[in-house]
C-alpha cells in the first residue's frame, strides 16, 4: 500500500496543534519555513545583543573601583559571551551558519538591542546597566523560557539563572552609590535618568506597531507581547527606585487602581527608530570594534580548524 503523504496544509495544521498542545519543536521536526526564518531572526539578534552588550561594561573593567568589583564585572561580561554562544548554537540548529550570522551583524542586516548603542560614561552606568538592562532582559527572558522551540527555551532557562546574578550586582552598585556621598547619589540619579527610557525601549515598539508579534504569538515563539512585558518592568521598577531614595525619571508615573498597574509617560519613539536604524550614539563604534576583534581572532579559528583536520587525519591513519 502506498504511504499517504500529508499536504502542506495538513502539515501546518499538525504543527500548530503541537504548538497549541505546548509541545516543544525540536531541530529535526518539520516546521513552516516562516517559523524557521522568524526564529533565526530573533535568536540571532538576541545572540548579537549578548555579544555587543559586552562592550559598554567591558569599557569599565580596567577602571572598576576595587579588585572585588573588577572580578565581579569580569565574570558578568564573560557570562554575556557565554549567552551569545548558547544562542548562536540554538540558531545554528535551524540551518544557518555562525559565519552567516556574523556577516549579517557586521553589514547591518541584523539588528541587536538598541540599548547597547548608548555610552557607559560613569561607574554609575555600570550599576544602572546591571539593574535596569539585565532587569529588563530577565523580564523578557523569563517569558521566553516557555518559547516553543526547544533549544531556545533550554538556553533561556540557563541564561535566566545567570541574569539574576547580573541584575543583583547592578542593583548593589546602585544601593552603595545611593547611600553614599551626595556626589555618589547624584551619579546614581544621573545613570538612572539616562538608562531608564532606553531600558523601556528594549521591549520593542508598541504592539500595534510590532511587525512580528502576531505571528510570533501564534507560534508561541513569543509568549507575552512587547507592551505587556514593558508594563511588568515599569511596575517592578517603581519600588526599586523608591528603595534607593532616587527620583523617578518619569514624571507621569502614577498608580492606576482600576488597571492594577502604573500609568506612565510616552517613550521617545523617534529616538528608538533612529537607534535601531543605525544612528544612535555608538552604533558605528560598536560594529567597528566587533569587526576588529573578529579579525584579530581569525588565527584562533584557523588554529582550531587545523587542529580538527590533524585529529581527523590521525584517526583515519589509526583506523587504516
Ligand atoms: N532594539 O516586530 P517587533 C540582554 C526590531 S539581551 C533593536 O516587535 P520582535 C542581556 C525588531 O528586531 C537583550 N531592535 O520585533 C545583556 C524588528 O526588526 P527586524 C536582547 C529592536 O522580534 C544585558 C523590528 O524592530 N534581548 O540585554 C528592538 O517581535 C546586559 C520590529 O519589532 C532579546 O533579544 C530593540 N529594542 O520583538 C547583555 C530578547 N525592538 O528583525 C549584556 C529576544 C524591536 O524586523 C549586558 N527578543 N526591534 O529587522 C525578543 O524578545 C524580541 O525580538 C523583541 C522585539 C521584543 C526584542
Amino acid at each position: 500500500m502506498a504511504e499517504y503523504k500529508l499536504t502542506e496544509e495538513e502539515q501546518e495544521a499538525a504543527f500548530q496543534q503541537r504548538i497549541d498542545d505546548e509541545q516543544k519543536i525540536e531541530p529535526k521536526d518539520w516546521m513552516p519555513e516562516a517559523y524557521r526564518k522568524n526564529l533565526i531572526r530573533q535568536i540571532s539578534q538576541h545572540a548579537h545583543s549578548e555579544v555587543i552588550g559586552e562592550q559598554p561594561e567591558g569599557n569599565w573593567i580596567t577602571r572598576s573601583p576595587s579588585l572585588r568589583r573588577k572580578a565581579v564585572l569580569l565574570a558578568k561580561v564573560q557570562d554575556e559571551a557565554g549567552h551569545g554562544l548558547y544562542l548562536y548554537s540554538a540558531a545554528e540548529s535551524l540551518g544557518i551558519s555562525r559565519a552567516e550570522m556574523i556577516e549579517a551583524l557586521q553589514t547591518g542586516k541584523a539588528k541587536y538591542a538598541s540599548i547597547f548603542n548608548y555610552p557607559s560614561q560613569t561607574w554609575g552606568d555600570v550599576g544602572a546597566i546591571g539593574w535596569l538592562v539585565d532587569g529588563a532582559a530577565i523580564v523578557n527572558q523569563v517569558s521566553l523560557q516557555r518559547t516553543s522551540y526547544g533549544p531556545y527555551s533550554r538556553a533561556m532557562i540557563k541564561i535566566c539563572k545567570e541574569e539574576s546574578f547580573h541584575q543583583r550586582q547592578g542593583y548593589q552598585i546602585m544601593i552603595e552609590l545611593a547611600k553614599g556621598t551626595p556626589a555618589q547619589k547624584q551619579m546614581a540619579q544621573d545613570s538612572l535618568n539616562r538608562f531608564y527610557w532606553p531600558a523601556l525601549m528594549m521591549f520593542g515598539p508598541h504592539d500595534s506597531e510590532s511587525a512580528h508579534s502576531a505571528k510570533s504569538m501564534k507560534w508561541k515563539i513569543k509568549r507575552e507581547t512587547n507592551d505587556d512585558l514593558r508594563q511588568k518592568f515599569i511596575d517592578q521598577t517603581v519600588p526599586q527606585i523608591e528603595f534607593l531614595g532616587l527620583e523617578h525619571p518619569d514624571k507621569a508615573i502614577k498608580w492606576n487602581e482600576e488597571r492594577g498597574h502604573y500609568d506612565s509617560g510616552e517613550l521617545n519613539w523617534d529616538e528608538f527608530y533612529k537607534v535601531i536604524n543605525g544612528n544612535g550614539h555608538c552604533n558605528r563604534q560598536r560594529i567597528q570594534h566587533h569587526i576588529k576583534a573578529h579579525e584579530e581572532g581569525a588565527w584562533v579559528r584557523d588554529a582550531q580548524l587545523a587542529y580538527n583536520a590533524k585529529q581527523k587525519a590521525k584517526k583515519a591513519a589509526d583506523a587504516a
